[in-house]
């Protein structure tokens, strides 16, 4: 059975475990904690830290850089989930990388204002280091005091996405592919705490959102029948 690998509210392992979930398939999670690694330094003989990490038989898969999406890659060959067809990978690498960096920041930022209600406390020490060592010393209460100016960053970055959901159901077209998903493990990165709700202004992607949160690959029409 196909391992996951991650822990709850990281909006990375967010779109993997939608994924799997989305498939149908058969598969596991095993948690980890945010500030201790060594399982997955250990799986991935020495290469990787980082979640999530699928393990599959004796098949052990890891990003190998930023903008790699070698986990939802190798998913949606083995499952046949049609989640990037070759028509669409330029537009769709162009995306990821938008939404993983441009939507990904105030989300992340947005929910870790409230990290003292996700991070048990033993790893609260860790937990501060980690994020002040990548984004400077008292950037947790920078993002908090920021907290509105962050909540209309979000609001701004998330108008196209609402642009492109004019006509058809999912982002590119009217079945989900990748970036749906990807964008959904950020918004619910976002959501995570409990805090906040979608930005009113975009009523698409709140519908959009209801969609990508529960569909399944067996209740989408076969693609051929798309196409017909
Ligand atoms: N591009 C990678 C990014 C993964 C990532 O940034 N994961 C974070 C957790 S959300 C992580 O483990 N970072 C390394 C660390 O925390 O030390 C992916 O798609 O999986």
């Amino acid at each position: 059975m196909i391992e996951l690998f991650q822990f709850p509210w990281s909006p990375f392992c967010i779109i993997q475990h939608r994924i799997l979930s989305f498939s149908g398939a058969p598969f596991k999670v095993v948690p980890v904690p945010n500030t201790e690694r060594s399982v997955i330094w250990k799986l991935t003989r020495q290469r990787y830290y980082g979640v999530p990490i699928l393990r599959d038989g004796k098949s052990v898969l890891f990003e190998v850089n930023e903008d790699s999406q070698v986990l939802a890659k190798y998913l949606d060959s083995k499952l046949r989930l049609g989640l990037f067809p070759w028509k669409l990978e330029g537009v769709q690498s162009i995306l990821w990388r938008h939404i993983e960096n441009r939507v990904e920041g105030p989300c992340f930022k947005l929910n870790d204002i409230y990290w003292r209600e996700m991070v048990p406390e033993r790893e609260h020490v860790a937990f501060v280091r980690h994020k002040e060592r990548k984004f400077g010393r008292g950037c947790l209460d920078a993002w908090k005091a920021g907290q509105k100016a962050l909540l209309s960053e979000l609001e701004q970055e998330l108008i196209p996405f609402e642009e492109m959901l004019v006509g058809h159901d999912y982002l590119l077209e009217d079945r989900p592919r990748f970036v749906d998903f990807d964008l959904f493990g950020m918004l619910e990165n976002f959501l995570y705490s409990g805090n906040y709700r979608l930005p009113r202004a975009h009523g698409r992607i709140a519908k959009w959102y209801d969609r990508i949160k529960s569909v399944q690959f067996k209740d989408l029409p076969r693609e051929e029948e798309l196409h017909s």
